[in-house]
């Protein structure tokens, strides 16, 4: 059954194009830099705000019209999986993530969560060969459920730690047999409120004991996808313990465990924090840790994750810049965990939520290219550390002086001269390139 029947495929119509329901940037097999654009993204459909979101906050009820409401149940979860289908195909959205909850009903136990899930992954499996869209990543809804009101790995109670161990298992399972390319921990309820309350260096070991048992599974299993964790700095508990980019990292080394996890990176998550998003994806990138990145913005008026879709062109240009530097991003992806605003309820609305994503990183990537490929960022923060490439500087690279050396070379050259940063030059080099392209 189709549920879109209104609207087709969505083509790529060009920058000057009216239409609502048209790419204007997004053309995927468009070269640039040499690889095809929808390769550079590898674009993700969210599961849990595109198919179960239905625009409720904390003073009023879900808002959107979706057909496959009527339903419950198993027919409601095999409907929702139609549906995304079908949306991901018309987008020409070629992977998809989700958390075990999103695609099959709780169930009253763990028994019946299992099986219901079994049931719906024959179902997307099917589909999956259908269309030959992937899963870019699986994961676990670990803190909705009242089981999880003092965290899950990092629970006081142990029952909630067993249990949560066994949804991870179950949920690797499935990422495992639908060709999964990675596995997602995002915190969730891991933090605290009040240290009143809360063993803190009990609660950080079990958080690795529980990383590391997932570690040990995923090669029991022989799940070759890569491991990543989603840094989030609050919301919903006040402190939490993956905060952002730099505290994961920390983490992962103190337990031994970075090499086996890298980051997922969420463009509000990073202004949550207080930094900007291609800060974490730098972080990220120099620790050789950038493994995928969840496409959303925050508002500028409100401080919670308000996971818009993305419309803005100089965070997905630096964005961008930071994924050519890496390399790409596979095997992750950008996924757009973003959600329509509770006012936008109309069924298009969700092929437009995506379409002004999916255009405004398209804008970003050539942006990027362009900023790459002109040069005058990347030369002037070369030059800006040449004093680095020779005399006193190179030797504090090649590590053969030390204090009592620079001392003797500082007595001689007191006379200290700085340049300019250049900042407001180099920012107006950004609009010239964003402009032009
Ligand atoms: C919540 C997170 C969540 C993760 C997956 O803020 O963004 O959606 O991406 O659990
Ligand atoms: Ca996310
Ligand atoms: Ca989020």
């Amino acid at each position: 059954m189709a549920y879109f029947n209104s609207i087709n495929k969505i083509a790529f119509e060009g920058r000057h194009s009216k239409n609502p329901l048209a790419f204007k940037y997004y053309d995927a097999e468009a070269l640039v830099l040499g690889k095809k654009m929808k390769d550079h993204f590898r674009f993700a459909l969210s599961y849990w705000h595109t198919l179960t979101g239905g625009g409720a906050d904390m003073f009023g009820q879900a808002t959107f019209e979706r057909p496959w409401d009527e339903l419950d149940g198993l027919a409601l979860a095999k409907a929702r999986a139609s549906a995304a289908f079908e949306l991901m195909e018309k987008l020409g959205i070629e992977y998809f993530c989700f958390h075990d909850l999103d695609i099959a009903p709780e169930g009253n136990s763990l028994k019946e969560k299992f099986e219901n899930l079994d049931a719906i992954v024959a179902h997307i499996e099917a589909l999956m060969k259908q269309t030959g869209i992937k899963l870019l990543w699986g994961t676990t809804n670990a803190f909705s459920h009242p089981r999880f009101v003092h965290g899950a790995a990092t629970s006081c109670n142990a029952d909630v730690f067993a249990f949560a161990a066994a949804q991870v298992k179950k949920a690797m399972d499935i990422t495992l047999k639908l060709g999964g390319e990675n596995y997602v921990f995002w915190g969730g309820r891991e933090g605290y409120e009040s240290l009143l309350n809360t063993d803190m260096a009990l609660e950080n070991d079990n958080y690795a004991r529980f990383l590391q048992m997932a570690v040990d599974y995923k090669e029991k299993i022989g799940f070759t996808g890569q491991l990543l964790i989603e840094p989030k700095p609050k919301e919903p508990t006040k402190h939490q313990y993956d905060f952002d980019a730099a505290t994961v990292l920390g983490f992962l080394r103190k337990y031994n465990l970075q090499d086996h996890f890298k980051l997922n990176i969420e463009a509000n998550h990073a202004t949550l924090a207080g930094h900007t998003f291609e800060h974490e994806l730098q972080v990220s990138r120099i620790n050789n840790a950038l493994g995928s990145i969840d496409a959303n913005q925050g508002d500028d008026h409100l401080g919670w994750d308000t996971d818009q879709f993305p419309t803005n062109i100089y965070n997905a240009t630096y964005c961008m810049v930071e994924v050519l530097k890496n390399g790409g991003i596979a095997p992750g992806g950008l996924n757009f965990d973003s959600k329509l605003r509770r006012g936008s309820f109309e069924l298009e609305d969700l092929f437009i939520g995506y379409i002004s994503g999916m255009d405004t990183f398209a804008k970003g990537l050539l942006a990027a290219a362009a900023l790459v490929e002109d040069g005058r960022v990347d030369t002037f923060i070369k030059n800006r550390y040449a004093s680095y490439q020779s005399g006193i500087g190179k030797s504090i690279l090649d590590g053969t002086v030390g204090f009592d050396e620079l001392t003797a070379y500082a007595m001689d050259n007191d006379q200290i001269v700085n340049k300019s940063a250049k900042q407001e030059w180099l920012e107006t080099v950004v609009n010239d390139v964003i402009y032009n392209v």
